[in-house]
């Protein structure tokens, strides 16, 4: 006998949220909890029997265990070919690349994204498809499904894989190419951006840093920025991944990454600064004294798409999630270009994409992206952004600033509210939900509701529907509150608020963005009780 059988314990509580499985390290380590999710995505995504498989992870504390596992559960399974990043190392828009490049059937991601690793950290793992793209609801609801009925999983009783040696090995019957992580990802990049013009520009005495958190995107930014493009050596900071991310969080904002952000400040500041997330699919930018924020950081790339060589015919259209801030709509208009608002979660983009609707889409928290693979992409927005620099030769700051002069400031800023008791976070959101119908033409703080619903989105190209994806109160002003709980988070619940506001006078621009929001953080308040609902004075994160 080849393989083994044993018994499995179905986990009720793993239901895939926002982005695959995410739970604390010592849940993935108990009993067969990880064997039962591969399990139940081998059984239920049958195109991987016989097929090839993508597989890799952010470095994380239980990445390499993983992936052993993986492998030989995924040789018992008939599996025939895996690719396998060297050292279990693949950013998750780099595992997107290769899936899509080698025509995999899919592949599995181990990261839990900007959560904190180590022992007592986070572990996550989810599928993506064939199109290189996280799995659609239908099949993480079959995958979720099949976990609580399956008795039994299969794997290979072979010995571990070296998994830091490039090259082929068998298992079993089973093909493993253990590949060089970063090498398709960084020709990908370079078949879309001009690499010479950013060459010229870090030549010139422009100064950068890009902070990698100790995460996976180290090694890629390094090969990038430093090797590719001639950046000094110490451009790439916290270049290393380490198992617990050096005990921070890799999670690319301003409290996070405030070694980074004290780089930009002042007369010594650097010229452009960036960072990106446990697993390379976020991203931060920033420039002398200036913070950029995600939504403002879509919306320019957008206008100036035509910089950049792959999109120089221009863009078909873009997305953006629904609490991202409307700044892009804008542009959307003034190119009269398509412009879609989907639910949060990437895995909304991807039929348009696949479907050639848009090109370039974001999300407020840190993600930005485009056509080129079917995740959010850190070093592409990093990419983007430089290549947009090389073009326009000037600032960040000034590139912003006359953005927002001919389009208009849309002030933006989340609060979240982080561990909150479930129970009380949903008797938030159902209280809303109840006041609902009551609240258009009603008066907040001195404005005029004109329209509250729970947002639903239809799907354009496959008609699926998904509702309840957050609460949005719209004001006469154009102005926006938006109220959501996490699909993320491992502790509790964590309710999100974003406050958005739309400035056309320049000179009412300049504004700090807490003292531009005072109105709506207070009608925010005022309409969800949140202080005394959930019992906080105050969020624990403002971004
Ligand atoms: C958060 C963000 C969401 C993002 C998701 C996954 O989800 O708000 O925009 O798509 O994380 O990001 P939630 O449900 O906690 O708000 V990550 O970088 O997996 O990769
Ligand atoms: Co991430």
């Amino acid at each position: 006998m080849p393989f083994t059988t044993y018994s499995t314990h179905p986990y009720k509580d793993q239901r895939p949220g926002t982005s695959g499985l995410r739970k604390r390290v010592e849940v993935f380590r108990q009993g067969n909890y990880l064997k039962n999710f591969v399990q139940s995505v081998i059984d239920t995504q049958r195109e991987l029997v016989g097929g090839t498989l993508v597989l890799g992870g952010d470095g994380r504390f239980f990445n390499r265990e993983a992936i052993q596992v993986i492998l030989k559960m995924a040789a018992a399974n008939g599996v025939a070919r895996v690719f396998v990043g060297q050292g279990g190392l693949l950013s998750t828009p780099a595992a997107s690349c290769v899936i899509r490049k080698y025509a995999a059937a899919g592949g599995l991601i181990l990261s839990a994204s900007h959560n904190p690793g180590g022992p007592d950290g986070d572990f996550g793992i989810k599928y993506n498809t064939a199109n290189g793209g996280p799995a659609p609801e239908k099949v993480t609801e079959a995958i979720f499904a099949r976990s609580l009925e399956i008795a039994n999983f299969l794997s290979s009783n072979a010995g571990d894989v070296d998994i830091d040696t490039l090259g082929t090995v068998m298992l079993d019957k089973m093909k493993i190419e253990i590949i060089d992580p970063v090498a398709d990802y960084a020709e990908l990049m370079q078949s879309i951006f001009d690499f010479d013009a950013i060459r010229a520009l870090l030549a010139g005495g422009f100064r950068m840093r890009f902070d990698a958190m100790h995460a996976v995107t180290g090694p890629y930014a390094v090969r990038i920025f430093e090797e590719l493009l001639g950046a000094p050596a110490g451009t790439v900071i916290n270049g290393q991944p380490l198992e617990d991310f050096g005990g921070h969080h890799p999670d690319p904002n301003l409290v996070h990454a405030a070694e980074l952000v004290a780089m930009t400040r002042g007369a010594d500041g650097v010229d452009f600064a960036a960072a990106s997330d446990g697993d390379g699919d976020r991203n931060m930018i920033l420039g002398r004294d200036f913070f950029v924020t995600p939504s403002d950081s879509l919306a320019v790339l957008a206008a100036n798409a035509t910089l950049i060589p792959a999109h120089a015919g221009g863009i078909p259209g873009v997305a953006r999630s629904m609490p991202t801030s409307q700044a892009v709509d804008r542009v959307a208009n003034a190119l009269n270009i398509a412009c879609f608002e989907t639910p949060t979660g990437w895995k909304f983009f991807g039929n348009l994409l696949d479907d050639g609707r848009i090109a370039f889409c974001g999300e407020e928290s840190f993600g930005t992206g485009s056509s080129h693979v079917r995740e959010k992409d850190g070093l592409w927005a990093v990419l983007a952004w430089l290549n947009v620099l090389a073009a326009r030769s000037q600032s960040v700051a000034d590139i912003v600033n006359q953005h927002w002069q001919q389009y208009g400031r849309n002030y933006y800023s989340r609060h979240d509210y982080e561990g909150v008791s479930t129970k009380k976070a949903n008797s938030l959101m159902d209280a809303l939900r109840a006041r609902l119908p009551s609240l258009p033409g009603t008066l907040l703080e001195g404005v005029e509701i004109a329209y509250a619903d729970d947002f639903s989105y239809t799907d354009p190209i496959d008609g699926s529907v998904s509702a309840k994806q957050g609460i949005r109160i719209g004001f006469a002003d154009g102005s926006r509150v938006v109220f959501r709980l996490s699909g993320t988070g491992t502790v509790g619940a964590t309710l999100r608020v974003y406050l958005e506001s739309y400035e056309p006078d320049p000179t009412r621009q300049q504004m700090e963005t807490q003292s531009a929001l005072a109105r709506l953080i207070a009608a925010a308040e005022s309409v969800a009780n949140i202080a005394s609902t959930i019992d906080r004075q105050s969020p624990d994160v403002i971004t």
